[in-house]
């Protein structure tokens, strides 16, 4: 395992979050994950305009954020990103090797399998609330995530985490989940609420938060 790099890391987050600063942008994962390994950071921050540019997208062929810079590293998608820190530094996966390789499992279930129907329920919200067929296909997008939350709900039962210790397919499962948090579906599953709220309360995230929403309070008040 790797110790503190005395480089810090980059990470390419937005200059101006459109969430306003309730860390749902993708750059809360990867924030987190370095909080929970103790590795120090920097931030590079990007405008819409400039994700498009040439610069961002020698890092991020879709222009997108965020990008993860190490050295002469570079890597785009924030699960590769989160397995990259998980993989380098101790904290984020178990030592034994099937715990290790389930706790993969879960990472790429939180990204496959969860976080797909919840952010295809959620942009339906967004950008096709007035479309004449909105009212017809939103409940079946609601069930597709119920179904998810249903199974999800009952493998972790009264545990604290999905595996064992926390890891990162907690972290990502957790960041995933949170897109709900406005929906208010969550609250008929109080075993995954209470799993949210667990993550949330953990000082690395606390710090991550803080940290994302100090760029949005800096950039929206012109500082
Ligand atoms: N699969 C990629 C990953 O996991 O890294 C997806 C990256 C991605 O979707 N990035 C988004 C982005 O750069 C930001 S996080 N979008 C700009 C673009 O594509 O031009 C997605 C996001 C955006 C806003 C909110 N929000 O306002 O609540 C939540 C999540």
């Amino acid at each position: 395992m790797t110790p503190p790099s005395p480089v810090r890391p980059t990470v390419t987050v937005f200059e101006t979050s459109p969430d306003r600063g309730r860390g749902l942008a993708r750059d809360m994962r990867v924030r987190w994950a370095l909080e929970e390994v103790g590795q120090p950071y920097a931030v590079r921050l990007v405008s819409f305009q400039e994700m498009k540019e040439p610069a961002h997208l020698a890092r991020h062929p879709f222009g997108q954020i965020p990008t993860y810079g190490e050295g002469g590293l570079v890597l785009f998608e924030s699960g590769s990103i989160v397995l990259h820190i998980a993989e380098r530094h101790a904290g984020l996966l178990p030592d034994d090797a099937a715990a290790r390789a389930r706790a993969i499992t879960w990472l790429f279930a939180a990204l496959g399998t969860v976080e797909p129907p919840i952010v295809e329920y959620g942009m339906a919200a967004l950008v096709e609330r007035n479309e004449p067929w909105f009212a017809a296909r939103q409940p079946m997008l609601e069930n597709r995530v119920r179904q998810r939350l249903d199974g999800l709900s009952a493998h972790l039962g009264d545990s604290d985490w999905l595996d064992g210790a926390f890891s990162a397919g907690d972290l990502m499962m957790i960041t995933v989940l949170r897109r709900l948090e406005s929906s208010g579906l969550l609250q008929a599953w109080p075993n995954i609420s209470a799993y949210v709220a667990r993550g949330e309360a953990r000082p690395a995230y606390r710090r991550a938060f803080a940290d994302q929403l100090a760029v949005f309070t800096a950039s929206s008040s012109g500082g």
